[in-house]
């Protein structure tokens, strides 16, 4: 019997629309290999430039018409008119946040053919996932501006830590870190400087770790966390950090695997009540907007994760041999020192996909 699956699709800004129609292409190309898996595709304009319209990033409905989708694939939002504050909570944060998706879960890893700036590492050797706490802490939207533009001016952006929240993504992590060979997990926090929320962050990770006794983990600090994965990279597999560290850490975690533009990410909701959400990390990149040579790879990667969350895994791991035979093959976008364009990434993965056993 064939199993279908909705996926809302929301591009949204600068390269979003060129890789999200890639990784629909592609898509379509796993949906086809593997016979009976269908995907219907509900697409929404939103972003920017609805915003220009009406004044709002998404109409007052969004969030019911994607409740309807079993996932949402998103692209990327961020226009240069329009203040990155605004559109970030106009658009993305609206949906994680009102869908309560609240593990943001970024794996790294090397794939065939890409060069890491670390010396010494062979692909294969890293394979880590950063878990981003992802409906609280530093995004929690808290604080305020007095007194604007007086010598007196006050601004306020205050982090808030719920023990329901620390608690959750504390699991997530724990859960993963389990589900992984290795099981290991770091939790990382800056908890010398920060001495209430992130001591209750240690706090919390101590008391939930008693329920995972078969996983190991250790504790970092943020600005060593940085060093680590520079220089013992090796030593790291599953790590949980606040919404804005774990932010931070996921960049240098995709410079060091070689680009921006192949890390992928899901917004979870582990407890599956919302549809959770698959996107690319990287940003709107304006600066290569309409060039045609955006890197999908990151699209790729991320519709392979939407395909194991919805329970695809063969479709996933398919997806994923197709990637990394055209990675290894040198068919590489500018980002990671080729000269392939989209349309030829997209092209060369599609008849990988054709080619492969299903
Ligand atoms: N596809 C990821 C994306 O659009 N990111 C935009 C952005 O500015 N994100 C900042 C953040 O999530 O902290």
């Amino acid at each position: 019997m064939t199993r279908q699956y909705r996926i809302a699709s929301v591009p949204a800004d600068g390269i979003g629309p060129e890789v999200i129609e890639a990784g629909l292409e592609v898509l379509d190309a796993v949906a086809s290999k593997i016979g009976d898996l269908k995907l219907v595709i509900d697409r929404y304009e939103w972003g920017s430039n609805w915003y220009r319209k009406h004044g709002v990033f998404m109409p007052p409905d969004a969030l019911a018409w994607l409740r309807t989708a079993d996932a949402i694939y998103f692209g990327a939002v961020g226009d240069p008119n329009i203040p990155d504050h605004v559109s970030l909570w106009g658009l993305r944060l609206q949906i994680c946040q009102g869908l309560d998706q609240y593990a943001n879960v970024r794996p790294t890893r090397f794939l065939p053919g890409v060069t890491s700036p670390l010396r010494n590492v062979n692909a294969g050797e890293l394979d880590w996932v950063i878990v981003r706490e992802n409906s609280e802490g530093e995004y929690a939207g808290q604080g305020g501006r007095t007194h604007r533009g007086l010598p007196e001016e006050v601004a306020t952006e205050v982090a808030i830590f719920t023990r329901r929240g620390v608690e959750r993504i504390m699991r997530t992590a724990f859960d993963i870190a389990r589900s992984r060979p290795r099981k290991h997990l770091t939790v990382v926090t800056k908890s010398n400087a920060q001495r209430h929320g992130m001591v209750f962050w240690d706090e919390i990770a101590a008391l939930v770790s008693h329920d995972y006794k078969d996983v190991t983990w250790d504790k970092e600090l943020v600005d060593a966390m940085t060093m680590r994965m520079v220089l013992r990279p090796r030593t790291i597999d599953t790590v949980v950090a606040t919404n804005l560290h774990a932010d931070i850490l996921s960049d240098l975690a995709a410079a060091l695997a070689g680009s921006l533009g192949i890390a992928p990410t899901g917004n979870i909701d582990p407890e599956r009540r919302n549809p959770s959400m698959f996107e690319p990390i990287h940003g709107s990149a304006f600066d290569i907007t309409g060039k045609g040579i955006a890197n999908p790879v990151a699209s790729f990667w991320t519709a392979a994760m939407m395909l194991e969350h919805l329970g695809e895994k063969p479709a996933a791991d398919l997806l994923m041999k197709a990637v990394e035979q055209v990675c290894k093959a040198g068919i590489l976008s500018p980002d990671l020192g080729g000269k392939a364009t989209t349309k030829e990434v997209t092209q060369a993965v599609v008849e990988a996909v054709r080619g492969m056993n299903a």
